[in-house]
């Protein structure tokens, strides 16, 4: 059985949770809070991130998530995420890269800073301003999502693919931090609310982070 280090609000582990779940592999979850630099976990992975994942029967050790989400679309058949031809795929590795690096970098890290680490880490208050930012950037982001869905019916082409994943696991968390105002955004909405009732979303919407509370329509794929 694999085992996932991660924690509830990791937007990387919750890509790779969208994707075992989509394919059907079952895995069990570890909690990890990366910022407490373990010696056990840090034994795992010296970079000291999650996701990490591990398989002790066939001595495996998987670590970065693209690593870990292009491990299992090699491995198992089932439900195809970066499928089509080739420059199908590149599209696919361009929204993916786009999500996990820009994204995250002007939306999500700023959020989990702000939102979480301060309060949970740090025990200071949230800078208003890194927050506000953090949330124009959000609008702008989702501005091009919406240009891309007004075009085409999944983030990267005509299936549901990695890009979409990532996307719904990066706004997920954006979404639990308050950081995503929905007005002007159906495209991107719709989508999202399609993502929400899918089996392979509701473990994920219905974990709690310590003592930070999502908002009230956060699990609601009407919303
Ligand atoms: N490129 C890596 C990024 C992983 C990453 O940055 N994870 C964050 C948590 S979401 C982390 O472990 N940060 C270190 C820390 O918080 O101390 C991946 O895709 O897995």
């Amino acid at each position: 059985m694999w085992r996932l280090y991660q924690f509830p609000l990791c937007p990387f582990s919750r890509k790779v949770r969208l994707l075992m779940g989509e394919k059907g592999i079952a895995y069990d979850l570890v909690n990890e809070a990366p910022w407490e630099r373990q010696d056990a976990f840090l034994d795992i992975n010296p970079a000291g991130t999650t996701p990490v994942i591990v398989e002790d029967e066939k001595n495996i050790v998987l670590i970065d998530s693209q690593a870990i989400c292009e491990y299992f679309e090699e491995t198992v058949e089932k439900m195809p995420l970066v499928s089509g031809s080739a420059g199908g795929r590149a599209e696919i590795r361009r929204l993916v890269a786009w999500i996990d690096q820009i994204f995250y970098r002007d939306v999500v890290a700023p959020l989990i800073e702000e939102r979480m680490k301060k309060r949970i880490v740090h025990r200071t208050p949230p800078d208003g301003g890194k927050l506000r930012e953090a949330m124009r950037n959000a609008n702008t982001h989702m501005d091009y999502m919406d240009y891309l869905l007004d075009h085409r019916s999944w983030l990267a082409g005509g299936t549901m693919s990695l890009a979409d994943i990532a996307a719904a696991a990066h706004i997920s968390v954006a979404d639990y931090l308050g950081g995503i105002d929905w007005a002007g955004h159906e495209p991107v909405k719709r989508w999202y609310a399609g993502f929400k009732s899918r089996p392979s979303f509701r473990p994920l919407l219905s974990e709690r982070m310590g003592a930070i509370v999502p908002p009230p329509y956060y699990e609601k794929p009407d919303f």
